[in-house]
């Protein structure tokens, strides 16, 4: 048992409550929070750690949506429009693979790591990731995902998938959590994604999908036109897009989805997200160099926003700071200080929720994931702000209550 005082705790609790002068006292979660005082009266065995002064202790970050297998990529993809980097993605996939092995993957988790990510959602593609990701400290729901759209290649596609699923099953524990990531509803046949969500329904797996990221993936669903119209014509004459937007929310009722990016989802199909209990990852960096545009989080219910990093493929950094001051330069027209309170929920509570994580907060009960990072901001009303701006590494991490 330990306690650990410090001058600020960042609750992130429902109320966002910033104590000051207070202590927690944890072993493996978190057992009790008061007055330094009164904790060490309460627990004299406990061992006591205490922070130098500006210290504040924060939930630890939850970035749900990376893609570690496409780390190696810096500049080998084409940015600004979405369908040339599908098309730099085909290209260069097999290159960007064989170059990504353990040590670069290892590089980018001490990175997020050190910044202070205590959970990450792993899309994976291939299953390249999974030992990095087994062995990481940090939480990791890994995503199995799932894509193909020749109706004559599912069983083959579904055994694929099944088979990588089931490296995560057999080696699942505490911290590796295996998960289902359904590619997206201009990939994937609607009988690949049914039988993948069968599973997750029976394990209760947490669900992945991207959604409505592009203009075109817009046309493509809604009238079969645009620029998918063209790309797909070129691998099969005639093709025809295999989902409805609706029909595909409708989907994943019954499992815990995160639809990520989301930027061309109109109002009713957001409606139906929130209705079947999913939740929306925004993922602005990626947006950016896509050529996708802005996320309209002002039309978006706040409780179901997480925010992601998305992969090395459509980023520059896996670090959860730099993704928060990014979305706080690019939602240029809202409140500086309610934003970035926003975007610290994102990151700590709304990404836990999402993930079916009992942390993201500092509160009895919750795991004892957390960060110390340093401020000099002496105003409680401009904390959230001051952190985003100032914070790129997290002084110290602790993770199920050790320290990493
Ligand atoms: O989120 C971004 C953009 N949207 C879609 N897919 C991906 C993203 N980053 C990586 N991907 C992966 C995806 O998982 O790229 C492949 C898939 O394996 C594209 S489909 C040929
Ligand atoms: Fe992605």
């Amino acid at each position: 048992m330990k306690i650990i005082s410090a001058d600020y705790i960042l609750t992130c609790n429902d109320k966002f409550e910033i104590l000051q002068n207070s202590a927690i006292c944890f072993e493996k979660t978190i057992l009790d929070i008061d007055k330094f005082e009164n904790l060490t009266q309460k627990y004299p065995e406990a061992e006591v750690i205490e922070l130098p002064k500006n210290s504040l202790i924060m939930p630890g970050l939850i970035n749900p949506h990376v893609h570690l297998e496409f780390s190696s990529n810096k500049s080998s993809l084409k940015y600004g429009d979405f369908i040339t980097w599908l098309n730099s993605v085909i290209q260069k996939r097999d290159d960007l693979l064989c170059t990504c092995n353990d040590e670069t993957i290892n590089k980018q988790l001490k990175i997020m790591q050190k910044s202070g990510t205590t959970t990450f959602g792993a899309i994976s593609s291939f299953g390249n990731d999974f030992e990095a990701c087994y062995k990481t400290p940090q939480r990791v729901v890994f995503f199995t995902e799932v894509l193909g759209s020749s109706p004559n290649s599912v069983d083959i596609l579904f055994a694929d998938f099944k088979s990588r699923l089931r490296v995560a099953q057999d080696n699942e524990n505490e911290r590796l959590i295996p998960a289902i990531s359904i590619h997206s509803p201009y990939s994937t046949h609607p009988i690949l994604a049914r039988n993948a969500l069968d599973i997750a329904r029976k394990f209760k797996y947490v669900v992945s999908t991207h959604f409505m990221e592009s203009v075109a993936e817009r046309d493509w669903l809604d009238h079969g036109t645009g620029e998918f119209n063209e790309f797909f014509n070129n691998f099969t004459p005639n093709s025809k897009p295999m989902n409805d937007a609706k029909d595909y929310i409708e989907l994943f009722r019954g499992c815990k989805t995160l639809f990520t990016h989301c930027v061309q989802a109109n109002k009713q199909e957001l409606e139906l997200i929130k209705e079947i209990g999913g939740n929306v990852t925004h993922c602005p960096v990626s947006n950016r160099l896509l050529g996708i545009g802005r996320l309209e989080i002002e039309h978006i219910d706040k409780s179901i926003l997480n925010l992601g990093t998305d992969g090395l493929s459509s980023n520059i950094s896996l670090n959860l700071w730099d993704e928060m001051r990014a979305a706080l330069m690019m939602h240029f027209q809202a409140d500086l200080q309610k934003l970035a309170t926003l975007l610290l929920k994102m990151v700590t509570r709304n990404g836990a929720s999402a993930l079916n994580i009992n942390a993201g907060e500092i509160s009895k009960g919750k795991l004892a994931d957390f960060i110390i990072c340093e401020t000099s901001c002496k105003e409680i009303d401009n904390m959230a702000l001051e952190l985003i701006l100032h914070t790129k590494f997290a002084k110290s991490t602790f993770i199920g209550g050790e320290k990493i």
